[in-house]
């Protein structure tokens, strides 16, 4: 059976064959040119604004990287999702494609996490792992900078709520990026491509029936997941909070353990069309785990600080160096291991420890301080600590990115 790819803007799979392509709608050798339409698909699926004027679609053998179109004997390098039919990326199907799907309660920190590990991974850890990290598509780096950065980092300014899929009709346009790593090879230095695409969700996607059919897609189909854990919504934790910390609001807020059973029933969902089995039938292995790998993250953690060690491998920042320091995250794995017991959490031990056949915790703060009482960015600036080691460790499990020590 041929390999079946994922899409990363709709998550839909198919084979490579299917991939359709798009006519460039330039005057081609035989002096003919296809008028630019509008692509009701695109519209309908994307919901792009405003809807613009593209070359008409059609088949071709999706395998090649290129396909000449009948009608007016042009040769395209256009190739689209035959879902969707958003542009795919430069070699979509012969590099490495991984999707990684980021989910958690509402107001646990998802945009802020999102927008911060972006930043530095394509700042300082990107410098320190000779790595790049680069938009994939005009709209992605649109997107990025005007909605996420700019508001953050240059306005100083929190987040509103994000929109729900189901209050999108149902749409989620995540960010695609290309993450390249020079690396030295047998044959020289090549550098090693890696297609990542983000969806920052609402957190009521977790707790409403509506989009579940529309998550599920985007988690079983996912090649790696960041759950994100709010301390704050943790009744053990957020009593001992440091004093001042902004603390989310208690209405209808969904206990951790609650979006972690959500998630997990999700994944454990037989499933039409998913792209690799979450659950391995492999012999050896018990059927009922999720083989997807998941980074398990406990978000704002400097409302904690104050309560640990000062030793604490989650009050330190990673070793850097290059390479994925595996011994430090499996003492920072431990720590928040033993956190959880304080925190009254140990049944997201257990779900995960029955469930899950490769799970990671990891403690960050995106701001490292509260924000202010009016929704600001505190005086002293952004100080993330620890953000990109979830991130590194998907990497790492995929062969992206080189680690030290033992596995
Ligand atoms: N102390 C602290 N607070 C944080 C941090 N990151 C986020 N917050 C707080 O959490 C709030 C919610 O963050 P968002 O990133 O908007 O949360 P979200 O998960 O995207 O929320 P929804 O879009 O509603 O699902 C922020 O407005 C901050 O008050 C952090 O690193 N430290
Ligand atoms: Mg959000
Ligand atoms: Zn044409
Ligand atoms: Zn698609």
């Amino acid at each position: 059976m041929p390999r079946r790819l994922t899409c990363p803007y709709c998550y839909e799979t198919f084979t490579a064959r299917e991939i359709r392509f798009r006519c460039n709608s330039r005057l081609s050798r035989t002096q003919k040119r296809c008028a630019r339409v509008r692509d009701q698909v695109l519209d309908d699926r994307m919901g792009r604004r405003p809807a613009h004027e593209l070359g008409p679609d059609f088949a071709g053998d999706g395998r090649k990287p290129t396909a000449v179109c009948q009608t007016c004997d042009g040769e395209t390098t256009y190739r689209i999702c035959p879902v969707c039919h958003s542009l795919l990326p430069v070699q979509f199907g012969m590099v490495e494609n991984r999707l990684i799907a980021m989910v958690g309660a509402k107001a646990s920190g998802k945009t802020v996490y999102m927008t911060v590990l972006l930043h530095e991974m394509m700042n300082q850890v990107g410098a320190d792992f000779g790595a790049f990290l680069m938009g994939s598509d005009d709209n992605t780096m649109r997107r990025y900078s005007s909605d996420y950065q700019d508001r953050l980092y240059r306005d100083r300014q929190m987040f509103l709520g994000t929109r729900t899929a189901a209050t999108n009709d149902n749409r989620v346009e995540p960010l695609v990026f290309r993450f390249g790593l020079r690396r030295r090879h047998l044959f020289g230095d090549r550098p090693q491509h890696t297609v990542l695409s983000f969806f920052d969700t609402a957190g009521e996607d977790f707790s409403s029936r509506e989009s579940v059919e529309l998550n599920t897609r985007y988690l079983a189909n996912a090649d790696g997941i960041v759950l994100l854990l709010d301390p704050l919504q943790m009744p053990g934790a957020r009593d001992s909070a440091l004093p001042g910390t902004a603390l989310p609001g208690t209405e209808g807020l969904d206990a951790p353990v609650n979006v972690l059973g959500r998630v997990t029933n999700m994944l454990l969902a037989p499933q039409a069309g998913r792209a690799r089995p979450g659950i391995p039938g492999l012999p050896g292995k018990s059927p009922q785990k999720v083989d997807t790998p998941v980074a398990v993250v406990f978000s704002k953690l400097d409302a904690f600080w104050h309560l640990l060690d000062p030793g604490s491998p989650l009050r330190a920042h990673p070793p850097g160096g290059g390479r994925f320091a595996v011994e430090d995250s499996l003492s920072g794995h431990e720590e928040v291991r033993q956190l959880l017991k304080d925190w009254d959490g140990v049944p997201i031990d257990q779900i995960l420890e029955n469930t899950y056949a490769r799970y990671r915790y990891f403690g960050v703060s995106a701001l490292g301080h509260s924000p202010t009482p009016d929704a600001r960015v505190a005086p002293t600036g952004i100080q993330p600590y620890r953000v990109a080691d979830p991130l590194l460790w998907l990497l790492s499990e995929f062969g992206s990115v080189p680690k030290t020590g033992r596995g």
